[in-house]
């Protein structure tokens, strides 16, 4: 996968490379590549966003710095983009990330990952030059970047052979091999600690005892959030 992050803070990035099964993506030759607005702005000082028409507190990144930023990166009309590649804009009220969109944008060769910051973006970048907008959450972050690494983590560990073992990334919490539930409980050793001891059965070596106890948990904990 390339993904394209566009940011007003690309060295926020350099931090997020660092991460294990980041590195261990690039060196499989993904990549996470960071787009500066302000090396293509066209307007003078680096300016990429205004004071909101019609009055109002924050600021609002640009349409024409958006499609300055977008048409240098891919050399076409930004109009053209989002029927060649899902360009996502990192929205507080888009689709919420879950494992299901995690899954779906892991099996795209291409992802477009735009970061607003102050009050979000011009609605005219929304209409023409994206696909969709996805949220991390309900509750307002003060830009995109973090939204857009919680994504590119979520995403990047789902791409085969990035997490140690791949089997982690399949049986794991709200996964379809647990039928949507949270992962069952894990325990390493001591086997007992002041008394705390771990469940028998995981001591056993009966692997099929073992599948069946945690698919058993995995049900219990669907019921709802834990305390
Ligand atoms: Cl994607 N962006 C911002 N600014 N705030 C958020 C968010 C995104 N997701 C939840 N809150």
């Amino acid at each position: 996968m390339n993904a394209d992050v566009f940011t007003l803070f690309p060295q926020w990035f350099d931090w997020f490379r660092t991460q294990r099964h980041v590195e261990n993506a690039l060196a499989q030759g993904h990549s996470v590549d960071t787009v500066d607005f302000r090396s293509s702005t066209p307007l003078n000082w680096g300016q990429v966003d205004d004071a909101p028409f019609g009055g109002g507190a924050g600021m609002v990144l640009r349409v024409d710095v958006m499609e300055a930023a977008l048409r240098e990166r891919y050399g076409v009309d930004p109009v053209e983009l989002p029927s060649r590649r899902r360009v996502i804009a990192l929205t507080p009220i888009g689709r919420v990330l879950d494992d299901a969109l995690a899954t779906e944008l892991a099996a795209e060769p291409e992802l477009t990952l735009l970061c607003g910051r102050y009050e979000g973006f011009d609605e005219r970048i929304l209409e023409h030059f994206v696909t969709e907008q996805v949220s991390i959450g309900r509750y307002v972050l003060a830009g995109g970047e973090l939204a857009a690494m919680v994504v590119l983590d979520a995403v990047l560990r789902k791409l085969p052979g990035v997490l140690g073992d791949d089997h982690s990334a399949i049986e794991e919490s709200f996964s379809d091999a647990l039928e949507g539930a949270p992962e069952y409980p894990h325990y390493t050793r001591p086997a007992d600690w002041r008394g705390w001891v771990v469940p028998d059965v995981l001591l056993s070596g009966h692997h099929a005892r073992v599948d069946e106890w945690r698919r058993e948990q995995s049900r219990k904990r669907a019921g709802g959030p834990l305390p």
